[in-house]
């Protein structure tokens, strides 16, 4: 099951209903990076990899194909039923990358589970549920208009409230809070994701603003050792993202004793390989965390959902997919966005989907 060639497509995705506005400021269109790889017995698998613009993560969009032009030579001749050994072949050709190195990873993944007749949930060990459950993002913005989101959002089914804080004014953001906290009333969890805009001190004055509150605080400041400052000096449990961003650092911060859960990434640990690590660790220290990605269309949706059906139930947050923000399916038969707050897992053999790659045009490279 050798990698006979690694294709490389770009491909835009409008925001529905944008602009998507987070505390780094208004996103109305991303841009994809799709790899499609075929082995010498005809398999087929797809990959994805697309960054939250440039400035959300190390990562933009034409990184990830400049470091594919890299990786794709690197991979071809691999055999996909080895999947470690792909990733080795990918680390020697690239330090660094995970987030391109990603798409490459959940390609193999989707081959081989077509090759092998199993989900891409099976070959990461089974399904804990059928379905998972989602959750929402709020931009930030008015105080009662994000309310009325919250309460529409828990009306279509969500348990779990990501509202976004950090804009212009640390009184609008608790003021926001309380007016999202009054709407859902106890019938959703609320996480306050800052996506490391605050100072420590502006973070402290948050948590005090809403110590009333039943709240969990996301990514406050920008790195590990301003929200490790934090520790014992808050109000909420404390959720990180953008900084855990390798399984070594998730283990540093387990042991900190100070960070309550995370918000994980597949395609920033690099793959479905590296999120079953991440998994297998918070499931032994009892830390829940999300199975998420940046953004992208039905590949990255149905691989986060996929990885987060293999999560123990009592440890997933949700899982987050940018489908409620995109237009076009990969795969018209199949659609992903949640129902009643929940996903359901793909059925079929690896990701689970049927992709006409006419649909991405040419491909911007092939290896
Ligand atoms: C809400 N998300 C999972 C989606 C966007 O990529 C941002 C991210 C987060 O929690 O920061
Ligand atoms: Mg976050």
């Amino acid at each position: 099951m050798e990698i006979m060639s690694v294709s490389i497509y770009q491909h835009d995705l409008p925001i529905v209903g944008g602009p998507y506005v987070m505390s780094s400021g208004p996103l109305y269109a991303l841009d994809t990076t799709l790899v499609r790889i075929e082995t010498a017995a005809g398999q087929v698998g797809w990959g994805e990899t697309c960054p939250l613009g440039p400035t959300y993560a190390p990562a933009h969009a034409e990184g990830a194909r400049a470091a594919l032009s890299v990786l794709g030579p690197a991979v071809v001749g691999k055999d996909i039923s080895r999947p470690r050994v792909v990733r080795r072949a990918m680390d020697e050709a690239l330090n660094g990358h995970a987030y391109a190195k990603a798409a490459i990873d959940i390609a193999v993944h989707d081959a081989l589970g077509k090759a092998l007749g199993r989900s891409l949930a099976d070959l990461m060990g089974g399904q804990m549920q059928g379905d998972v459950p989602s959750y929402c993002a709020l931009n930030v913005g008015d105080p009662a208009e994000t309310a009325r989101l919250a309460l529409e959002r828990v009306g279509e089914g969500y348990r779990r409230i990501q509202m976004k804080v950090g804009g212009p004014s640390l009184d609008e953001d608790i003021e926001a809070a309380r007016a999202v906290a009054r709407a859902i009333d106890g019938r959703a969890r609320l996480v306050l994701d800052a996506n490391r805009s605050l100072s420590t001190a502006e973070a402290l004055a948050l948590s005090a603003a809403l110590a009333d509150l039943t709240l969990k605080l996301e990514q406050p400041c920008e790195t590990w050792a301003a929200c490790r400052s934090l520790i014992g000096r808050l109000n909420h449990p404390l959720v990180l993202d953008e900084s855990a961003d390798n399984l070594a650092v998730i283990a540093e911060m387990i042991g900190s004793g100070g960070v309550d859960g995370f918000g994980i990434k597949l395609t920033r640990m690099g793959g479905p390989q590296a999120m079953v690590a991440v998994r297998d660790l918070c499931e032994a220290a009892q830390m829940p965390h999300t199975c998420d990605d940046s953004w992208g269309g039905d590949i990255i949706a149905a691989a986060c959902i996929h990885l987060g059906s293999t999560v123990d139930p009592r440890f997933l947050e949700g899982v987050w997919t940018a489908l409620p923000y995109v237009e076009k399916r990969y795969d018209p038969a199949l659609n992903l966005r949640p129902i009643d707050g929940r996903l359901r897992v793909p059925s079929g053999p690896g990701l689970g989907l049927d992709i006409d790659r006419e649909m991405f045009g040419s491909p911007v490279a092939r290896f």
